[in-house]
């Protein structure tokens, strides 16, 4: 899946988005939570190597390999966090970038073929990203969350209708502290899928959490 998707095929790609890297999985193994997390039906995923403990290098480099492969053996598309450099030598699918990476007009320029997605908080950043050439938003934080340390004020799902009121047709993903009681509010705000962290890849069977939101989802 080297080829970018259809505004279609990425809405749907949306709707169960995992979002992780190997501090996120417990000391557990990031390969088999992937794994798993595929079996119980994600249908993206994004590779974010942050927080105590993150791989660099050439650790990293062979943790996203393996990953990003596992990822085409299963027609998921495979997603780096932030790292252009990475993104390029792992011939992802796509790169997601923050307010305060590389402005997403060089990125797009840059990464003509990749799918690039871009953290909006407000109506206003929403629409300087899609002016960019934004394929995807991701919208957060929808509640607290303890995954990102340096995340905004809680936005609530109310952030999504109000871009969606003004007027911002791009795929939306909410994040930040969604998990299988929430999740449902979210989608009924506007986005077209949630993005996860915590909800799948801490959970004691990140098959069955995926699962569970997957069929919450209506998958
Ligand atoms: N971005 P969890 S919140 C990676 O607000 C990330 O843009 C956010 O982790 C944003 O699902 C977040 O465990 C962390 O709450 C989401």
């Amino acid at each position: 899946m080297s080829a970018m998707l259809s505004a279609e095929e990425l809405r749907k790609a949306l709707r169960l988005y995992l979002v992780m890297g190997s501090p996120n999985c417990g000391g557990g193994d990031p390969y088999e939570v992937l794994e798993a997390a595929i079996d119980g039906g994600i249908t993206m995923f994004q590779l974010r190597e942050k927080g105590p403990g993150a791989l660099q290098g050439p650790e990293l480099l062979a943790l996203g390999a393996r990953l990003r492969r596992l990822c085409a053996q299963r027609g998921i598309p495979f997603i780096v966090n932030d790292d252009e450099r990475l993104a390029l030598e792992l011939e992802a699918d796509g790169l997601h970038i923050g307010q305060e990476d590389a402005p997403a007009a060089a990125v797009r320029e840059r990464l003509p073929k990749m799918i690039v997605g871009v953290s909006a908080h407000d109506l206003g950043e929403a629409q300087s990203a899609l002016a960019e050439g934004a394929d995807y938003l991701g919208v957060g934080p929808q509640y607290a969350t303890r995954t990102k340390l340096d995340a905004r004020e809680v936005q609530g799902p109310a952030v999504l209708a109000r871009m969606r009121a003004g007027g911002i047709h791009l795929p939306l993903v909410g994040i930040g502290g969604i998990d299988a009681t929430n999740a449902g509010a979210v989608i009924r705000a506007g986005a077209d899928g949630v993005a996860v962290v915590s909800a799948i890849a801490s959970a004691r069977s990140p098959r069955e959490a995926a699962a569970a939101l997957r069929a919450l989802l209506l998958l």
